[in-house]
């Protein structure tokens, strides 16, 4: 008998896999196809694929070719499975020409000619090309748009600025000077980083207008205006999506996911800090606890909760200093947050709990790699993922993902939102000065 094995995502199967899957079998007399798990293919790039694993399994089991399917779950599996499962033939598409010469040593290699003209991402581009508008006025808008050229399905319209010299040679797209209006008769999205000041106005216009919006936070600078926005973006059917991006960082997810199967116990305590003295070009006006405040708060609201007893907010906000300190006490534990745009200090993270403890190194909002640490340091473990992007990519693939299936995962949970705003108001009036 000639065992051959294939891989692949087989994201929206098309008649290029097929075709491909039809010629593999041809080569034997059983086929064993590898269809990848989704954090290999994230890990490997591949942040676009629609289907779930379960439902791309399904596509390729339908087809009735495969004699079994096996999940293709790291690098290097490849050697595993030819060894495994005694493979004779390795079979791939002839866009990984040469890529695979080294499995030569284990079995045969051979490059199937790939089927012109159809791929998934030509598939997923076509099935609805987002058009998106940027606002705002800061030089982080240019990191954003090169971003969203890793991700298939948006299209960036133009840009509503005050500001053109700032993108002027760096961003080759058209500009709506200070025109919100005329921006948003253009497009069906927009991604909007303009001052926290003026964020409430410029989300009500797009939803009012029935326009998703991916706004980043603080949405507003007040709970009932964040509230009402959520509102209003579920009475027009309309997506609003919070951008923190470090709630969507693979490594930040699975702490997350970690805490919450009580790894390091119950948690007592939490601290954060992030500060920087790059201020981004054009956003000089905005004190550390807009631009670093909710991404500092997320940690704390996601895993003690909103439910806080009572906060200090402690800060010195003059042309000298922009520091911040937040202290939460909540009924069994305790978080403090710091932030500044003016000092320099050490970014790194750390949960404590009753077991163990969470050290996430600086800078922790965009970090690929955490570690639990024990009393009895051999059971420390450390965990690694890819990160690309610092975030960005993944937060623009959730959104162009959302919209495609008309159903969002929530990242950052409404009432999460709502209280990073309600924090924003208490900073601005109930704050103690130092
Ligand atoms: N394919 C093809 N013709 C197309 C499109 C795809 O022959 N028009 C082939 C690819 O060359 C590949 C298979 O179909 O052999 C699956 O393609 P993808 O789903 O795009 O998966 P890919 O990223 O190529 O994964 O470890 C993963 C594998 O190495 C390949």
């Amino acid at each position: 008998m000639i065992k051959v094995i294939t891989y692949g995502t087989f994201d929206l199967l098309h008649i290029g896999h097929i075709r491909l899957l039809e010629r593999a079998k041809a080569l034997g007399n059983y086929l064993i196809v590898g269809v990848t798990a989704d954090d290999y293919d994230k890990s490997r790039g591949k942040i676009n694929v629609q289907q779930t694993l379960i439902e791309r399994i399904e596509a390729v089991r339908a087809l009735g070719i495969a004699d079994e399917i096996i999940v293709e779950e790291y690098e290097g599996q490849k050697i595993d499975d030819i060894k495994k499962y005694n493979i004779d033939i390795f079979a791939i598409g002839s866009d990984w020409k040469g890529k695979f010469d080294y499995l030569n040593e284990f079995c045969k290699v051979i490059y199937l000619e790939r089927t012109k003209g159809i791929s998934s991402s030509q598939i997923r581009d076509e099935k609805s090309k987002i058009k998106l508008g940027l606002v705002g006025d800061s030089s982080y808008l240019i990191k954003f748009a090169k971003e969203c050229f890793f991700v298939n399905g948006v299209e960036i319209v133009g840009i509503c600025t005050n500001n053109v010299n700032l993108y002027k040679n760096k961003l080759n797209i058209k500009y709506y000077t200070d025109d919100f209006e005329e921006l948003l008769k253009q497009v069906d999205s927009v991604y909007i980083y303009s001052n926290p000041l003026e964020r409430y106005r410029l989300v009500k216009r797009a939803l009012e207008n029935k326009k998703n919006v991916m706004c980043e936070s603080p949405i507003t600078l007040d709970s009932n205006e964040t509230k009402e926005l959520f509102s209003l973006a579920k009475k027009n059917k309309c997506l609003l999506q919070e951008n923190i991006k470090t709630a969507y960082v693979t490594a930040y997810n699975r702490m997350l996911l970690l805490v919450k199967t009580g790894k390091i116990g119950n948690v007592v305590s939490l601290d954060a800090t992030c500060t920087s003295l790059d201020r981004q070009e054009g956003s000089v006006n905005w004190n550390s606890i807009y631009r670093w405040g909710p991404t500092t708060l997320l940690p704390v609201l996601q895993i003690l909760g909103t439910n806080y007893k009572s906060i200090d907010i402690i800060t010195s906000n003059t042309n000298k200093l922009d520091f911040t300190k937040i202290n939460f006490l909540y009924e069994h534990s305790v978080a403090a947050i710091k932030v500044s745009n003016k000092i320099k200090s050490e970014g790194e993270m750390i949960i404590s709990g009753t077991e163990g403890y969470i050290y996430i190194p600086a800078p922790w909002w965009k970090t690929d790699y955490f570690e639990i640490r024990y009393e009895d340091s051999s059971q420390n473990k450390k965990y690694f993922y890819q990160l690309n992007g610092e975030g960005i990519r993944y937060q623009i693939a959730a959104f162009v993902h959302a919209l495609q299936i008309n159903q969002s995962f929530e990242y950052i949970e409404n009432d999460i939102s709502i209280c990073i705003s309600k924090i924003m108001n208490l900073f601005s009036t109930k704050n103690i000065k130092i």
